[in-house]
């Protein structure tokens, strides 16, 4: 069953490096996703070792750090149907080798350890990641477009 949920979706300090925050916002708006939160901030690595948490121990995880943590990145969150399992599809799979063309890492990415973009992989990360991130709460807005009576 499909459903309302929030995700929250980031552009790495790759993604914003290259200009292609407007790009990665606009496909998010385009497929009818409602954007309720968004800043630009460049986070510390122990924050980013919060992010991450669950991938400590790989031996990734200190130049996932490093990198995430080199640049200031856009923070988002995007409300509406199914939101987590869509953001994701629209990043497309980690890895470049198996990311398709017409996703977000399929058109722009080549390298898995400067992947542009983040995006929650369940409910219950998005709302853990969007109190990280968002500490300060969600503006509650109802659209121009949903309250018009026609
Ligand atoms: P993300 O959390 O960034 O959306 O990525 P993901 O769920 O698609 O993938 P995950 O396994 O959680 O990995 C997080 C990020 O770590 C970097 N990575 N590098 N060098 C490597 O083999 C490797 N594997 C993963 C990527 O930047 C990945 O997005």
């Amino acid at each position: 069953m499909s459903k309302q949920e929030r995700s929250f979706i980031m552009i790495k300090p790759d993604g914003v490096q290259r200009g292609l925050v407007g790009e990665i916002i606009a496909r998010f708006e385009k497929r009818g996703f409602k954007l309720v939160a968004l800043k630009m901030i460049h986070e510390s690595p122990e924050f980013l070792e919060k992010h991450y948490a669950d991938l400590k121990g790989k031996p990734f995880f200190p130049g996932l750090v490093k990198y995430m943590s080199a640049g200031p990145v856009v923070a988002m969150v995007w409300e509406g149907r199914d939101a987590v399992k869509t953001g994701r599809v629209m990043l497309g799979a980690t890895k470049p080798l198996e990311s398709a063309p017409g996703t977000i890492r399929g058109d722009y990415a080549i390298d898995v350890g400067r992947n542009i973009c983040h995006g929650s992989d369940s409910v219950e990360s998005a709302e853990k990641e969007i109190k990280l991130w968002f500490p300060e709460g969600i503006i509650q807005y109802t659209s121009v477009v949903e309250s018009q009576v026609f």
